[in-house]
C-alpha cells in the first residue's frame, strides 16, 4: 500500500495542476506587482475557496507582506501555505462513546453516501469495531442491492427494507436490531435528495426524527458527504441539510477527481462544520482522515 503521503500527493495531483499549480508558477521569482494580486485572487476564486474565503486570504497576505517587507513573489509561497493551513482545522478525534454509535449519513443523489458507508465500515471494521448497515434509501431499486454488494464484501450485515417501504421504518429496524445485538457502530444510508426539493427535505427530518425514536439521543452524528468537483454548490448543499439535520461533520469525496477542491476552506469558514475524512479514490483504503497538513501540501505540489 502507498504510503499516505503518497496517497494524498497523488488523490490531489488533478488539484496541485490546475489552479493551485497556476498559483505556484504565478508565484515565482518576479516582484509583487497590483497584477500578482489580480492574479492571485482570481486563482484562488477559480480553485473554489469562495470570494469571502479569497479576499480574506488576501487581505492577510498583503498585510504581511507589508510589515515583512516583502517584494518577491517566491517569498510569498509559504505565506500562502501557512495561510492556507491556518483556516482548516484539525478534524475532531471521533470518540465512538455510545453504543451503538449511530451515525445517519445524507447528501445529494450520487455524491458518494453509499460507497463511503462501504469505506467507512472497512476502516471501523479494522479498528476492531463491530458494525450494523440500514439500507434508508428505499427509493431507488437497486440502492439496497449496492449497500448489500458491500456489507456480503465486507462480511457486515445489512438492514434492508422493502421496495418503495417507509425510510424511517428501515432505519428504525436498523437501530434495534443494533441494539438487541450490542453492535459498536450503525451506519444509516439515505436515499440522495437535491437539496431544493422541500418534501424530500422533510422525510430526512423525518429519517431523523425516527432514528431519535428508536434510540435516545440518536442519530449521535450526521454526517454529510459533498462531492469535491462541484465547487461552490457543495456550500448551498451544506447550508441546506445543516438547517435541516443537525449536520456534524462532512466528508469530501471525490477529491481525486476534482480539480479544485478549495471550497474545504469555503466550508470551514463559513459554515464552520469539521472536514472529517475525504474520499481520494474508489477504494475501500481511498477514503483518509481529513488531514489539513497533507492537503495543503498536496494542492501546492508542483
Ligand atoms: N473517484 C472517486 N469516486 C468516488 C468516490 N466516492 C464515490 N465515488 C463514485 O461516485 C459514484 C456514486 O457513488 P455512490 O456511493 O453510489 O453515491 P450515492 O451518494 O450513494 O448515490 P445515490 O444513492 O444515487 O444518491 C460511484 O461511481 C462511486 O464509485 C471518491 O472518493 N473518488
Ligand atoms: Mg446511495
Amino acid at each position: 500500500m502507498a504510503n499516505l503521503f503518497t496517497k494524498w500527493k497523488d488523490g490531489l495531483s488533478r488539484t496541485s495542476k490546475a489552479a493551485f499549480g497556476q498559483i505556484a508558477s504565478l508565484l515565482g521569482a518576479s516582484e509583487i506587482t497590483d497584477e500578482t494580486w489580480d492574479d492571485l485572487e482570481a486563482l484562488l476564486i477559480q480553485a473554489d475557496l469562495g470570494l469571502e474565503t479569497t479576499s480574506s486570504i488576501l487581505d492577510s497576505l498583503k498585510r504581511f507582506t507589508r510589515t515583512e517587507g516583502m517584494t518577491r513573489a517566491n517569498e510569498l509561497s509559504s505565506a500562502l501555505k501557512q495561510e492556507l493551513r491556518s483556516r482548516l482545522a484539525t478534524p475532531p478525534s471521533l470518540n465512538f462513546d455510545h453504543k451503538p454509535t449511530i451515525i445517519l449519513v445524507v447528501g445529494v443523489n450520487g455524491s458518494g453516501k453509499t460507497t463511503t458507508i462501504a469505506k467507512l465500515s472497512s476502516r471501523f471494521r479494522a479498528e476492531g469495531k463491530t458494525l450494523l448497515l440500514g439500507a434508508g434509501d428505499t427509493f431507488r431499486a437497486a440502492a439496497a442491492e449496492q449497500l448489500q454488494v458491500w456489507g456480503d464484501r465486507l462480511k457486515v450485515d445489512v438492514i434492508v427494507g422493502a421496495p418503495d417501504s417507509d425510510p424511517g421504518a428501515v432505519a428504525f429496524n436498523a437501530v434495534q436490531a443494533g441494539v438487541a445485538r450490542g453492535i459498536d457502530i450503525i451506519l444509516i444510508d439515505t436515499a440522495g435528495r437535491l437539496h431544493t426539493r422541500f418534501n424530500l427535505m422533510e422525510e430526512l427530518k423525518k429519517v431523523n426524527r425516527v432514528v431519535g425514536k428508536a434510540h435516545e439521543g440518536a442519530p449521535h452524528e450526521v454526517w454529510l458527504v459533498l462531492d469535491a468537483t462541484i465547487g461552490q454548490n457543495a456550500l448551498q448543499q451544506a447550508r441546506s441539510f445543516k438547517e435541516a439535520v443537525n449536520v456534524t461533520g462532512v466528508i469530501l469525496s471525490k477529491l481525486d477527481s476534482s480539480a479544485r477542491g478549495g471550497m474545504a476552506f469555503a466550508i470551514q469558514r463559513e459554515l464552520g462544520l469539521p472536514i472529517l475524512f475525504a474520499g481520494l479514490g474508489e477504494k475501500a483504503e481511498d477514503l483518509q482522515p481529513f488531514d489539513p497538513d497533507a492537503f495543503v501540501d498536496g494542492i501546492l505540489t508542483s
